[in-house]
């Protein structure tokens, strides 16, 4: 297992990489380039550029989040199989650099939603949160400027504005389109795309949805263990792998988290790990939590067992953090509460490996 943390490279992240270094434990992380426009290739040249900078900085990056995935391939258009071309260049491009796991997701239009991105709590610290009837009543056009406007001047993964100044318009092809076809689409992209990350020894990441239901009539599909198998079945290849997001799935209370990690870690299709704490309010509401299993309702160290016994040896980041010590950050990103997260699961994994010991 190797523990790293998000980062974002090309000044748009107010974490350096020498503060990711100090953090015990942590041997690299997972980056993206955020300016590329969804559907292009990324260029060997930046990548490059970008590893030798976390390699000087004494870090790893075997890890990207994400490579989006361009509408026309999730819409199913014929100018799909032009993107796909891209992203199979993109993934060569990746092995280049020597990358072994690629996060993404399947989420029509918008990445996560949220309905505050910087909630106090009772603590003073500040999170994320997520109020169902709000994010109804939301415009999603709206809410791509509230989005903009709440995050400190960063553009949020996801909320990039080539993806949001369409929107309106997606949202109305999606909701004429039957889940099937939806999933269609997702198997098409797949048995394109898995061989060549066989190829290049990638491992491919489908990161859940978040929330883990449906959004404005927009699809979502990789939200319980059932949707998983089905998901794993449309190519068998273990290159078709999951980031276990435990935030984005715990949302659904019904959705039995430690045992949905035993089961999909267990055959070795998990490959990578975001594991996070969240609080429910009611059903559909919650909020964004330190990662101490007493703050939140998902069980950390039953969780991080469950990887343990299935001998996981994929990559683990602690996911989105709260605002913490006056911070001011990209959200869910700062440094201090992910470094306390990432220690935590740490501690856990390494007294769960002394407990087996026998010491
Ligand atoms: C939420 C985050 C997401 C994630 C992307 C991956 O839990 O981890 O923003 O990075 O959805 O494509
Ligand atoms: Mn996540």
């Amino acid at each position: 297992m190797k523990m790293i943390l998000r980062w974002f490279p090309g000044g748009n992240d107010s974490v350096t990489l020498e503060q990711i270094r100090q953090i015990p434990g942590v041997s690299g992380v997972a980056a993206c380039l955020i300016d590329i426009p969804v559907g292009d290739v990324w260029p060997l040249e930046r990548l490059e550029a970008m590893k030798k900078e976390i390699n000087d900085a004494g870090l790893e990056v075997e890890v990207i989040e994400s490579v989006n995935i361009h509408e026309d391939i999730k819409k199913g258009l014929p100018t799909r199989d032009q993107y796909i071309e891209n992203y199979i260049k993109t993934l060569e491009n990746l092995s280049k650099i020597g990358i072994k796991c690629l996060c993404y997701n399947f989420m029509p239009v918008l990445d996560w939603a949220r309905s505050e991105l910087a909630l106090p709590l009772e603590d003073g610290s500040y999170a994320m949160a997520y109020r169902h009837e709000k994010v109804l009543e939301m415009n999603p056009n709206n809410m791509a400027d509230v989005m903009q406007s709440q995050s400190l001047g960063y553009a949020l993964p996801g909320w990039e504005p080539e993806r949001l100044s369409v929107m309106q318009k997606d949202i109305e092809f999606y909701q004429s389109m039957s889940t099937e076809t939806y999933w269609e689409n997702m198997k098409y992209f797949l048995d394109a795309v898995i061989p060549y990350a066989e190829k290049f020894d990638i491992k491919m990441a489908i990161h859940p949805d978040d929330p883990p239901w449906p959004l404005y009539g927009l699809p979502k599909v990789i939200s319980t263990a059932e949707n998983i198998r089905k998901f794993l079945s449309l190519n068998d290849s273990p290159y078709n792998g999951l980031t276990l997001c435990t935030g984005s799935l715990g949302a659904n209370l019904n959705n039995d988290i430690p045992a949905i990690c035993r089961e999909f870690s267990s055959q070795g299709r998990v490959h990578f790990a975001h594991i996070r704490n969240i609080k429910h309010i009611s059903e559909k509401d919650f909020n964004e939590t330190a990662h101490l299993s007493e703050c939140g309702d998902l069980d950390l160290f039953e969780i991080t067992k469950a990887f343990h016994d299935t001998d996981f040896n994929g990559y683990i980041r602690p996911d989105h953090g709260r605002m913490i010590w006056g911070e001011k950050a990209r959200p869910g990103y700062g440094l201090y509460d992910r470094a306390l997260g990432a220690n935590y699961i740490l501690g856990l994994w390494e007294a769960i490996t002394k407990m087996k010991e026998g010491k």
